[in-house]
This record gives C-alpha cells, sequence and structure tokens, in this order.
C-alpha cells in the first residue's frame, strides 16, 4: 500500500492528519476551529476514501489486463454496517489514525460512533451478502456486488408507551454517506411497459422481436469501494439509484402546473425510495417488481459493458462473469439476458439459452412457502411484455421435455410448469430460477437436503446435478476481530500469529487450552469486560439496571418471526418468573441469576410479529418492576436491532437461542458469530446449529427438540387432537393468566393464543417442556465455570469451518469457476 499510494497519499500520521486538514477545509468545508465529531468523521472517511479509490482503479487495471473471469452477486439487500473501523483495520492503519486523530484531540473509537449504519437490508440473506463481499476482497477474488441504493433505509425501531413496535424514515443520506462514490460518468437508460414489435430477419428470413419501451428512466452507479483485509486488491460494490430522464417539465411548469412538472421525477424516483420492509413474506406490489427488474437490467448492461470493453465477444460471457443471483429477487436477470442476447446480439435460440444457463446460478434461502415469489403473468406482461413472451417460451421448451418422462397423464407437467394457474396465472420465479441457471444452492446441509427431497424434489430428479450445498459462513474480521479486540488479541498472542484472522481454521489450535485454568480465566475475563459494555448500554439507553457479575446474558437477536419462536422464548420467561415468586427465601439464594434479551424487528405488515414484540415488552415490564424478583431475572428487549448493535450483544452474549421449529430456518448465521466469540448455544435440530454441532463437538452445543423429519407427525397430531389438547398443563396455565390479563388487557393477545391453541403450526406446545428443561441445563452448567469455559472455547476452537473464507471458496470452485488473482506486491 505505502509504495502505491506514495507520493500522495502517505501513511505516516503526520500525512494522515495533513489528509485529514485537506478534507475538512476543502471537502466539508470546515477548518480546524470548527472541528467537531461528525466533521471530522467525514474527513476522517474521506481520507480513507482517497486510498480505496486509488487501490480500487489498479485492482481493476489489473483484473482487466489478466482478463479473469470474475463473480457477479446480484442481490437486492446488502446489510453492510459501519465501514470505517472495518476499513482502517483492513487497511491496517488503526494505529496511525489513533495517533493522528489524537493530535486533534480525538479517540478514533468515538470517531467511529458518528457513522450511520447503511441498513440497506432487512436481514440474514443482505448480511451474508456484506460477509461474502468481505471474503472476496481478502482473498483476491476478482468480483463485483451489484445492488440498490436505497434512499431510505431498514426502517427504525422504537417502542411506543404500550409496548409496542413504532416504525420511522430511516433517512440515511441526510448528510454525505464519504464511502459512496457517486459514478457521474455511469448512466444508463431503462425501459418498461410499451410494445413488441415482430419482422423478418434479412439475413437468415427467420421471425425476430424487437421491444419499444413507452417509459424510461436512468440507473445511477454509486461504487462503494471494498477493501480486504491485508491486501491490496478493493473490489467494487455497485449500487444503483433511480434518476428520471427529464427532470423537470418545463412546459407544465411554464402553465402552472407544479405538481405535474415534478411528476416524471418523483415517479422515477419512487424506484430506489424504500428498501421493502419484509422478510420471508411477499408483499407483491408492482414497485416492488419494478425494483427487481430495474436491478437486473442495469447490473446486465453493466456486465456486458465491462466485457466489451475488454474486446472481448458476447460468445465469452460465462467465462467472463458468473452472475450469482442471491434468491429470486434478481430473476428477471435470466429473461433479461437472454433478450439482449436474442433481440440485440441476434444470436439463436440454442446459443442464447446455452449462454444464460451457464452464465447464472441460483441461491436459495428460505422454504417458507409464503416466501416464494410469484408474480401475475398480467403485471410481467404489462410492466415487460418481451420478458413474459420469454418466459412463456423457456416454459414451453422446457415443458417440451418435462412432458416426455410425465407417466401420470400431465400432473408432473403441471407440478413443474413455471406457470401456475391458481387464484390467478402467477409465474413461480424459483422454477425460473432453476431452470436458467446451472447450480442451484442451499444455505446449510439440512436446507439443501430438503430443498432436493421436497421443495424442488421434481426438479432435483429431473437435474440430478444441478443442486449444491454451500453452507453459510460468516466474516471472521468483522464478527471477531473488529467487534471484540480484546478476544481477537488473547488469541493472536495464544497463537503467536494473527494468520487466523485470514485462515480460521487456525482456531483449532486454541483445543490445546481449552481446560487450561489461567486460559480460561482470561478468556473469561474478556467476556466479563464485554457484558460491562452492555451492561452500561442498557442502563443508559433503557435506564434498566442489570447485574454482570454471576448472570448469564441470555440472548435472542432475529428478525421477529413465528416460525424462529420469540413466542416460545417469551412464554419460557413467564414460566420461570412464576417459579421464582413461589420460591422461599432460602430457595431464592440458589437461584443462577439471568438476563433475557430480545433483538429484532417486525415487518410493518406483520400483525403476528407485531403482538410478539408487544407481548415481549409487557412481560419484561411485569418482571423488571416485580420487587420479588429483583435482580434474579430480568427481560430486556433491546429496540431497533442492527449490524452495530449486533456487534456489541455478540461478544457480549454468554447463551444464545436458535430455537426454529425445525425444518424452517434455512441457515441462520447470527449463532456461527456466537460460536465464534465464545456464546454458547441454545438450539434446536435445524439449519446450522447441526452443522455447529458436528464442528464444535454435539457435547459442546445445548441441543434440543425433535428432528425436522419428525415435525409433520406432530403437527398432524395437532390438527387431529387440537393442539390445547396436547399442550403440556404448565403451558395451559400460563396461557390462562395471559387471558386473564397480567400482561394488559385480556383482549389484547387472545389472537396469539389462539393460533397455539388451534393448530400451534409451529409446534410450540410439543416443544416447550424440552426447552425449559435444556434452559434449566444451561442454568446449571453455568453454575460449573470450568466445564462451562471449557465448552465455550471448544466452540470457538471448532468454529474454523464456519468463516465465509470456506463458503466463497466452495462457490469459487464448486458453482462460478474463479481464482484469486492478487495484486502483485510493489517492492
Ligand atoms: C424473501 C422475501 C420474500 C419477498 C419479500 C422480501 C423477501 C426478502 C427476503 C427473502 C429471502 C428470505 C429471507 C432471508 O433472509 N433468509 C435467510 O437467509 C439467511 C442467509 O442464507 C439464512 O441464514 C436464514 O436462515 C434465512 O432465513
Amino acid at each position: 500500500v505505502e509504495n502505491l499510494l506514495s507520493p500522495y497519499l502517505g501513511s505516516d500520521f503526520k500525512n494522515l492528519q495533513k489528509q485529514i486538514v485537506y478534507h475538512l477545509e476543502h471537502t466539508l468545508p470546515r477548518n480546524t476551529k470548527t472541528f467537531q465529531s461528525f466533521g471530522t468523521y467525514l474527513a476522517t472517511s474521506y481520507t480513507i476514501r482517497d486510498r480505496l479509490l486509488q487501490l480500487s482503479h489498479d485492482t481493476q487495471k489489473y483484473y482487466n489486463e489478466k482478463k479473469v473471469k470474475q463473480a457477479c452477486y446480484i442481490s437486492i439487500e446488502y446489510l453492510m454496517g459501519r465501514f470505517l473501523r472495518n476499513a482502517v483495520l483492513n487497511l491496517n492503519l488503526e494505529e496511525k489514525y489513533e495517533q493522528a486523530l489524537a493530535g486533534f484531540g480525538y479517540a478514533l473509537e468515538d470517531i467511529y460512533d458518528e457513522e450511520q449504519d447503511p441498513a440497506l437490508g432487512n436481514g440474514g440473506l443482505g448480511r451474508l451478502a456484506a460477509c461474502f463481499l468481505d471474503t472476496l476482497a481478502t482473498h483476491n477474488y476478482p468480483a463485483w456486488g451489484y445492488g440498490l441504493r436505497y434512499n431510505y433505509g431498514l426502517f427504525r425501531q422504537s417502542i411506543g408507551s404500550e409496548g409496542e413496535q413504532v416504525e420511522k424514515t430511516d433517512v440515511w443520506l441526510q448528510f454525505p454517506y464519504p464511502f459512496m462514490v457517486e459514478n457521474h460518468f455511469l448512466r444508463i437508460p431503462i425501459g418498461f411497459y410499451g410494445s413488441i414489435e415482430t419482422y423478418v430477419d434479412e439475413k437468415t428470413k427467420g421471425t425476430r422481436f424487437k421491444w419499444h419501451p413507452s417509459e424510461y428512466v436512468i440507473a445511477q452507479a454509486n461504487d462503494i469501494l471494498i477493501p480486504g483485509y491485508g491486501t491490496d486488491n478493493t473490489n467494487t460494490l455497485r449500487l444503483w439509484s433511480c434518476r428520471p430522464i427529464e427532470e423537470l417539465d418545463f412546459d407544465k411548469f411554464s402553465l402552472g402546473d407544479f405538481k405535474g412538472a415534478s411528476e416524471n421525477r418523483l415517479n422515477a424516483e419512487n424506484i430506489t425510495n424504500v428498501l421493502y420492509p419484509n422478510d420471508n413474506e411477499v408483499a407483491g406490489k408492482e414497485l416492488r417488481f419494478k425494483q427487481q427488474y430495474f436491478l437486473v437490467a442495469a447490473t446486465l448492461h453493466d456486465i456486458i459493458r465491462r466485457l466489451k470493453e475488454q474486446k472481448r465477444t458476447i460468445y465469452e460471457l460465462p467465462d467472463f462473469a458468473a452472475v450469482q443471483l442471491n434468491d429470486t429477487h434478481p430473476t428477471l436477470a435470466i429473461p433479461e439476458l437472454l433478450r439482449i442476447l436474442l433481440d440485440e446480439e441476434m444470436l439463436t435460440w440454442e446459443e442464447a439459452w446455452d449462454i444464460t444457463q451457464r452464465t447464472f446460478s441460483y441461491t436459495n434461502h428460505t422454504i417458507l412457502p409464503e416466501a416464494l415469489e410469484r408474480w401475475p403473468v398480467k403485471l410481467i406482461s404489462h410492466l415487460l411484455p418481451r420478458h413474459m413472451q420469454l418466459i412463456e417460451a423457456i416454459n414451453w421448451k422446457f415443458l417440451e421435455k418435462v412432458r416426455k418422462i410425465d407417466k401420470n397423464n400431465g400432473e408432473l407437467t403441471k407440478k413443474m410448469s413455471l406457470i401456475e394457474n391458481s387464484w390467478d396465472t402467477l409465474v413461480r420465479m424459483a422454477w425460473l430460477a432453476i431452470v436458467g441457471s446451472h447450480k442451484v444452492n442451499g444455505v446449510s446441509g439440512i436446507h439443501t437436503n430438503i430443498l432436493k427431497n421436497i421443495v424442488f424434489q421434481d426438479f432435483h430428479s429431473f437435474y440430478p446435478n444441478k443442486f449444491v450445498n454451500v453452507t453459510n459462513g460468516v466474516t471472521p474480521r468483522r464478527w471477531l476481530h473488529a467487534c471484540n479486540p480484546k478476544l481477537s488479541e488473547l488469541i493472536t498472542s495464544t497463537l503467536k500469529s494473527n494468520d487466523w484472522i485470514y485462515d480460521l481454521a487456525h482456531l483449532s489450535k486454541l483445543r490445546e487450552y481449552a481446560e487450561n485454568e489461567d486460559f480460561q480465566l482470561k478468556w473469561a475475563a474478556i467476556k466479563t469486560f464485554n457484558k460491562r459494555k452492555l451492561q452500561a448500554y442498557v442502563k443508559k439507553e433503557l435506564k434498566i439496571d442489570i447485574g454482570c457479575d454471576g448472570v448469564i446474558y441470555d440472548i435472542q437477536i432475529k428478525r421477529i418471526h413465528e416460525y424462529k419462536r420469540q413466542l416460545m422464548n417469551v412464554l419460557a420467561s413467564i414460566h420461570f418468573y412464576l417459579k421464582i415468586k413461589k420460591m422461599s427465601k432460602e430457595e431464592k439464594t440458589k437461584v443462577q441469576k439471568r438476563v433475557s434479551f430480545i433483538a429484532g424487528k417486525a415487518a410493518p405488515g406483520y400483525l403476528v410479529a407485531k403482538k410478539i414484540i408487544k407481548l415481549i415488552n409487557r412481560v419484561s415490564n411485569v418482571i423488571n418492576n416485580d420487587p420479588e424478583i429483583g435482580d434474579l431475572f430480568k427481560v430486556v428487549y433491546l429496540p431497533n436491532y442492527s449490524v452495530t448493535l449486533a456487534e456489541l450483544l455478540i461478544p457480549a452474549t454468554d447463551v444464545s437461542e436458535h430455537i426454529s421449529t425445525p425444518g424452517c430456518e434455512a441457515s441462520g448465521t447470527s449463532n456461527m458469530k456466537f460460536v465464534l466469540n465464545g456464546g454458547l448455544i441454545l438450539g434446536t435440530l435445524d439449519g446450522a446449529n447441526l452443522e455447529i454441532m458436528e464442528n464444535s463437538g454435539e457435547e459442546n452445543v445445548f441441543a434440543f427438540g425433535i428432528t425436522s423429519k419428525e415435525v409433520p407427525q406432530v403437527k398432524q397430531r395437532n390438527i387431529e387432537q387440537g393442539a390445547w389438547n396436547l399442550m403440556p398443563e404448565e403451558l395451559q396455565s400460563i396461557l390462562g393468566i395471559i387471558e386473564e390479563g397480567k400482561f394488559g388487557e385480556a383482549d389484547e393477545f387472545r389472537g396469539l393464543l389462539e393460533e397455539l391453541k388451534g393448530v400451534d403450526r409451529y409446534i410450540t406446545g410439543h416443544d416447550f417442556i424440552p426447552y425449559i428443561k435444556e434452559l434449566e441445563n444451561v442454568m446449571s452448567t453455568y453454575q460449573k465455570p470450568h466445564k462451562w469455559w471449557k465448552m465455550s472455547i471448544l466452540g470457538c476452537a471448532g468454529s474454523g469451518w464456519l468463516s465465509s473464507d470456506r463458503t466463497i471458496k466452495e462457490y469459487a470452485e464448486k458453482i462460478w469457476g474463479i481464482k484469486p488473482c492478487p495484486l502483485p506486491k510493489i517492492e
């Protein structure tokens, strides 16, 4: 870095100071007299941006010279988290920046806190994309991320006086975001609506089609540069924002129609205005569909433009780029590429289809039926007539082959058709993504098996080599090295090397320290240090006093969803609350103290999830203010869960809960982050929990409940006999207490409880007792520190495999066919 950047950007701390002052005075503009924290943060960030711009320029130049194949990750969400600390650490400039800022009277740590957390995603899927970008850069893979630059990210959550979720717009671009560079030279027209022209090709005498959109908008590139850890390679995340073709209709303006004059601009800006806050449920809105097309049309245009810049032909596209579809949201890329190849590049169908299939691959992230996208044919035909025609052609050709093996008079053909006739005629986006890709992957072992054997069973039989598993992973840079500096230091000093930061398998060497008393003490002391930080945060933000020493911090943080069973968690809290209340003074002295933390947002339209939040807050209010309970037990709901909050919570956790109904959680990724930070897992036999058990040892995970294979029987029994009749008495009486109005009006939670008493789709009643027993096991184990810390250390030692570096290596080898391309070191 040093040589590459000199003479402009020396990284001596005096140089850094000059650069910061330069930006303060020329970019902001401010001066050294009007320094404040926010300005300092901006100026500091601009100095980082300068470096990254230069590095990214060199990176692209090198990739282009080498003509290496690259991965293009298309995702409608990226949950990046704050940028500055990550960049400073990756560039190995922390000490220098600390020194530079100290000279101005600022602590770097406080400056980090000035940054907004760009929340351009909902949850697991978006955060996974962000971990992948970090790994791709760190391991020198030629790769691009493509996404949308929403004006407003995921809503900010607060809790109202009744305990309810309150949503506020996330205005994250009020001030410039210094890490995002508007690329003014890259503006791409994107069409919508219109008609299809049919004509005869003079040369081949074949029929050709041409789409004439009736409306256009402009896709404008905004680049976020992604530094790798300890490397010069710097990749790009390109986020598109939507601009109007014409800013202002001057004729309308002149006639005094001021509203009408801006209509065009507002309509266009709408497309990338807001991130849809749903996760795991389809909203079916036209604007959402427009977002999806806008993303893929701009992205493919850009990829093909870059291919041609290398003077290569369209036939080389599959050797130039491997395009990964992050869930079905970017599936329109398939008909869009086909359209370009057929209508603009004039290829034959066979050529075009071959290139398309070789270019794309698709990752599935959920099997919940309500999250599988299906779009009305009517909507697609209106918005994208040519694409609808192509989807029909793909389907026709595909079903021709299916019919040949369909022995059951059309049953299979109907099931596999990309177009479904139910309440409406709908395009099944997952089917389209499978047919148009050469590889389809699930995100954990169990999830991929469910895809192969249940959800996409027919497709798996039809394409036996298409389905592969790539278990998720997380970046150890953000999720250990940056968020838990003390643990990072301990690991580095113990292993006498920091190689683990980019090769996490080295953590296995910690195994030999698992029972070492001295090491255990150091390990535990770091946990306490991190817990104190959280304790202070809870005091400051929520005015709640919680203990720390000898208190278990038990955490469940994730989107609020019925299948994730936060409801079961809060019902168990009521159970323990009632239990403590019945205890004698003597018995109370033996209680293991615990704080149960819950955080997570509910989709604004998901009323059941919002009710769960309300119940948690009501329960928390009663328990925390009951003098008979005191500091024995607390329930804390932390509002506005975010990547930044996760960075505080995860290092401070003793035990985290991953208690989804088996078969429902595709993978889960926070489970991996906790293990990495020495937290233990209380979980069901679901998603990546299973693989964590395999790698860290079953005996180091608090697992309970049945396997996913057993779930259908339990559900069936619920339906036949009624869940209430099968529910343990213990839980029945808890429901009774809620109904009596102990936690608010009696009617308030009726709907929630009716579901539990009726069908209980997520088998809470069935799992309640095993869950509570396992929680008790957690608490009694905590009273045996030697055993607890041994489990904690072994968990971490076995987590090498959970790195997104391992995940990306698998994608690169099994799916993309790309190789690392490190920039040469300049001597
Ligand atoms: C689906 C939908 C449906 C349409 C509306 C918006 C929307 C947004 C996202 C999704 C995809 C599923 C949501 C998701 O984040 N899945 C999670 O992916 C993680 C990464 O693979 C995985 O660890 C979680 O288990 C899975 O729930």
